[in-house]
């Protein structure tokens, strides 16, 4: 059976149980990382040599980065409608995971980790406003974005674009020091994701 290793509250570990619930593939998980067992020693380091959850093992074959490993459980499993054969139907599925996975993460280091959490070393002052400042910007592009071509980012239907955006809006609604303008369509995404089971387990859950 499908091991995660990685703690139920980390945001790229809930990405892969999210996918996981969406094709109902079971899995086993084990709590690693940050409150749970270390990532950092030589056994968990020989699986994942960066020390981080999600660390994945598919019938002995060892994955890690979130966005990678549901991309693979994807294909593996044929999940077509959440990862289509379609080249340019997968290209745009890609590009919003990778500005999540790039852009919206630092964005979020400020704004969530140093300004939230006040986690060192991203509690510093001008690197909160300026995370702030900068997913407030992608939260209105992707407000923009859903108006023009919602109700999911990549076409009708809910894709695997879908998993971590999901993750980053209920982060986004979860922000106390934030002044978060009102983005009609965002709410709106927010209102259809949650309407999903697995979302509702694994991504509005209670966490930010
Ligand atoms: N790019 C990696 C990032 C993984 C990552 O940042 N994981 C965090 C948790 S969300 C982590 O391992 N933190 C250290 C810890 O929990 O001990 C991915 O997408 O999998």
């Amino acid at each position: 059976m499908l091991k995660i290793l990685g703690r139920a509250n980390s945001f790229n570990v809930r990405k892969v149980l999210w996918t996981c619930d969406e094709i109902g593939l079971p899995f086993e998980r084990e709590d690693y990382g940050r409150g749970f067992r270390p990532t950092n020693t030589p056994e968990f380091l020989n699986l994942n040599p960066v020390g981080q959850v999600p660390c994945v093992i598919d019938d002995g074959f060892v994955m890690r980065e979130s966005h990678a490993i549901i991309r693979y459980l994807c294909s593996k499993h044929r999940a077509t409608q959440l990862f289509p054969d379609d080249l340019e139907e997968r290209q745009k599925i890609e590009a919003w995971m990778d500005w999540v996975a790039y852009d919206v993460t630092h964005s979020m280091r400020g704004a969530f980790l140093g300004g939230q959490l006040k986690e060192p070393p991203w509690n510093n002052e001008w690197f909160v406003a300026q995370g702030r400042k900068d997913l407030t910007g992608q939260m209105k592009l992707l407000d923009e974005h859903l108006v023009a071509s919602g109700p999911y980012l990549v076409g009708k239907a809910f894709t695997l674009a879908d998993i971590p955006m999901g993750l980053v809006v209920n982060r986004w609604f979860s922000l106390a020091e934030v002044k978060r303008p009102i983005y009609p369509a965002v709410a709106a995404y927010y209102a259809v994701l949650t309407e999903r089971p697995a979302y509702r387990a694994h991504g509005r859950n209670g966490l930010p």
